[in-house]
């Protein structure tokens, strides 16, 4: 069986788990789930994942792998080649703290910006199987972290070529991803004000997993 991976083209999430295949050149195959027709709330995705979320990445022996930290975890080990996760102890453990600071204050940030404040996302202000009321006071709190962080990143990058370390990590994928998003609540870097991330985001522009 060859593994199957549970994608949506327009979605940040599932994104992050497309470029780690590309990059390294993963075998798979490719199943859309229609976000917008709630096909992940449906009975037949539930079998596949039961947390109605995409990314979902069904492995050879059918064991499916839920969300992009595991994907991530096992793709690394098992397809080693490029090491995207760091290789010496410090590289893993700076790529990690990366990875959990622009979940918590940047793909989050913009997940809740949206998900709070956009009337096609009434009781949907979480993914996942349940239901919860939009709060719109945390889209304001979102709108003002993904500003927050916009300054970090920017502040951050002067004179770096990648986030983490030397090297492309999953760190910059997961950055790319959020900052793309972040179009839908009328975010983005500016050329005048963030010229480091500008740079930064064309620089990984010119990679094909970026493209596809
Ligand atoms: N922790 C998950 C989050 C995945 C996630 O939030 N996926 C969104 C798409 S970006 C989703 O499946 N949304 C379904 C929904 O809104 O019902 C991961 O990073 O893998």
């Amino acid at each position: 069986m060859t593994i199957i991976f549970y994608d949506c083209k327009t979605a940040p999430s599932p994104r992050r788990t497309r470029i780690l295949l590309a990059e390294k050149n993963v075998p798979h195959k490719t199943v859309e789930i229609n976000l917008m027709t709630n096909e992940q709330m449906g009975d037949d995705f539930r079998k596949i994942n039961p947390d109605c979320t995409v990314p979902a990445l069904q492995l050879e022996d059918g064991k499916v792998l839920k969300d992009n930290a595991s994907i991530a975890t096992y793709l690394e080990e098992v397809y080693p080649e490029p090491p995207l996760l760091g290789i010496t102890p410090y590289e893993k453990a700076v790529i990690a703290s990366w990875q959990s600071k622009i979940d918590h204050e940047f793909g989050m940030a913009v997940a809740s910006a949206l998900r709070n404040a956009n009337p096609a996302m009434k009781d949907r202000a979480l993914p996942g199987k349940h239901n919860y009321k939009q709060i719109p006071d945390l889209s304001t709190r979102g709108l003002k972290q993904i500003d927050n962080f916009f300054i970090t990143l920017e502040n951050h990058l002067l004179e770096k070529k990648f986030i983490a370390t030397e090297k492309f990590s999953i760190a910059d994928i997961s950055a790319a991803c959020a900052l793309d998003f972040a179009r839908v609540v009328k975010k983005k870097a500016v050329k005048e004000i963030h010229p480091n991330i500008i740079r930064w985001r064309s620089n990984l522009s010119k990679r094909k997993s970026f493209n596809i």
